[in-house]
């Protein structure tokens, strides 16, 4: 191997300190000024470190020499990058203060708000929580144990069909999951893992493949409603919608019940709720039957509840006057700002 004599080495330094120092002070921007960092201190490919390279080429005895002499360059060219850094940066400053009038009036700030569901959603347990129903989430995943069986709804029901649910790609074998079809699944894990008396409220998304209309979504939001207390009835059931519809409706509200069908109620109503001359139907409700409470580990023999379930979107629409719920989701700032 060629030796390098020192004096070169040191040439070399000089050359590359003096070509480092012009372009740093040259540099007019940050752009110009990081470009000029990479070409001389880049850890990679920089001139310096090519010249560190080189080191190894000197003479055994010259090595300290040369390695001091690299050090001392190294450090004024690092200086010079920082003090050009200084400059650029003050001078960016100095650019953006030039451009700012602060003599204009200032754009106003555009506040935005929450969407209509989600203020009904606080609405609801505002209210639920006035009449001491504390408000809890569950998972929008579920498996088929919470959102079925447990609720009294066996796999021959047509309610599992695969046609009206969500059901998620799972691992050969193994039990389906799918997006919850309903809220209900809460009461049981509510049930599973608390003791009576309970009072919960459980508002969040479902899932069904519905054809979207002006009442139906495939994505929607219940209201889960459950009260197990010793003695309850259908009419304090009747008596907590009541003053339910009345505070979140701001009106003397009637709730009527019609006979229904609910796996996991019994006996199980459909809700209507009537003001302004119009009756609509807002959800499903019932007593809980005597298997649900079997299947949380309860004894059916002393324990009594009721349920119900009720259509955020239905409810928030008769609220605001919205006539297709399909407004609700549409994203269009009109519609929404009006809330
Ligand atoms: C249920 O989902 C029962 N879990 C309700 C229940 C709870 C009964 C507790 C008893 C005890 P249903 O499928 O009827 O019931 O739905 C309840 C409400 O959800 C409906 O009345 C309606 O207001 C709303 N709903 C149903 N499907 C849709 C949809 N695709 N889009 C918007 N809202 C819907």
């Amino acid at each position: 191997m060629t030796i390098v004599p020192l004096d070169t080495f040191r040439a070399e330094l000089e050359r590359l300190r003096a070509d480092a120092e012009a372009a740093m002070d040259a540099a007019a921007d940050e752009v110009a000024l990081e470009a000029a960092r990479i070409d001389f201190l880049g850890a990679k490919s920089g001139r310096l470190k090519a010249i560190q390279k080189s080191l190894g080429g000197l003479a055994a005895a010259d090595k300290p020499a040369g390695g001091r002499h690299f050090n001392e360059a190294k450090a004024a060219v690092t200086a010079c990058f920082e003090a050009a850094q200084a400059r650029v940066a003050g001078a960016g400053s100095e650019c953006r203060l030039d451009a700012i009038d602060v003599t204009l009036p200032a754009e106003p700030v555009r506040l935005g708000h929450m969407h209509p569901i989600t203020r009904t959603i606080r609405r609801v347990q505002e209210i639920m929580g006035r009449l001491g129903f504390e408000s809890v989430d569950g998972p929008e995943v579920e498996d088929q144990w919470h959102n079925f069986e447990a609720l009294a709804i066996p796999a021959e029901h047509p309610a599992r069909d695969p046609l009206d649910n969500f059901y998620l790609a799972v691992a050969r074998g193994a039990d389906p999951l799918l997006l919850r079809s309903q809220t209900s699944t809460v009461q049981i894990r509510v049930m599973e893992n608390r003791e009576p008396p309970l009072r919960i409220v459980s508002l969040g998304r479902v899932y069904r493949p519905d054809t979207a209309d002006a009442t139906h979504y495939p994505m929607f939001h219940q209201v889960e409603g459950l009260l197990v207390e010793p003695g309850t009835t259908l009419a304090h059931l009747k008596s907590v919608l009541r003053m339910f519809a009345s505070s979140f409706l701001g009106h003397a509200v009637n709730v009527r019940f019609r006979p229904s069908f609910f796996p996991f109620t019994e006996p199980s109503v459909e809700v209507d709720m009537e003001w302004g001359g119009r009756w609509v139907e807002m959800g499903g409700a019932g007593m809980i039957d005597p298997a649900v409470l079997e299947a949380v580990g309860y004894d059916p023999d002393s324990v009594t509840g009721f349920a119900f379930g009720l259509g955020v979107e239905r409810i928030a629409a008769r609220r605001y006057g919205v006539e297709d719920i399909r407004d609700f989701y549409r994203n269009d700032a009109r519609f929404l700002r009006q809330f």
